[in-house]
């Protein structure tokens, strides 16, 4: 049997954002029914995927605390990852504007695939498009998605579609 293809994706933003309860839906399909425990340091896992064209894909999640004092070793975890997952609360506009910083300490834009995700969709708050494009151009964002892990809006499309834009981009590095 041949082994299943897999990708690494790290999942970064500031603390309470929603980074851990959109990981659990991309694993279990529902909101978590309990509130997480805050994430120390990071979390592991893997999710397989079906793409349309048949493939299984394994994708190994890095789901990244967002404690200040984590971000030294944020690079080290993130330095051979595929895809980068930038999420934000836009109900708490400063964990956008903190996305500046972790794009920075991360420092590797330019070689994946990096999607901006805005959380809790549900709370019906949103960041102005006006600014959203200036971040997308500023920092080489390929795709911007807004999703709710309460309600499961585009969450699974937003795994899909990472997925798929990583292994496009690694076919035409071949
Ligand atoms: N309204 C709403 N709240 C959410 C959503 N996702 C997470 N939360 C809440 O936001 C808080 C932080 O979530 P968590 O996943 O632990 O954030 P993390 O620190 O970024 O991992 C928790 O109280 C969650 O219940 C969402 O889609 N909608
Ligand atoms: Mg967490």
């Amino acid at each position: 049997m041949s082994q299943n293809k897999s990708v690494k994706v790290v999942i970064a933003g500031e603390k309470r954002v929603g980074k851990s309860s959109l990981v659990h839906r991309f694993m279990h399909e529902k909101f978590p029914l309990k509130d997480l425990y805050s994430t120390v340091g990071f979390d592991f896992t893997v999710k397989s995927i079906s793409l349309d064209n048949g493939d299984n894909i394994d994708v190994h999640l890095f789901d990244f605390g967002g404690e200040p004092r984590f971000q030294t070793i944020f690079p080290q975890y993130s330095s051979d990852c595929d895809g980068l997952i930038l999420a934000f609360d836009p109900s708490r506009e400063q964990t956008f504007n903190a996305l500046h910083e972790w794009i920075q300490v991360y420092g590797r834009e330019t070689e994946s695939t990096n999607f901006l995700v805005s959380t809790k969709a549900d709370l019906g708050v949103s960041i102005s498009p006006v600014e959203i494009n200036e971040f997308r151009n500023q920092h080489n964002i390929d795709e911007y998605f807004t999703t709710s892990a309460i309600t499961g809006k585009n969450t699974q499309e937003l795994l899909h579609r990472l997925v798929t834009r990583i292994l496009e981009k690694q076919k035409n590095k071949e």
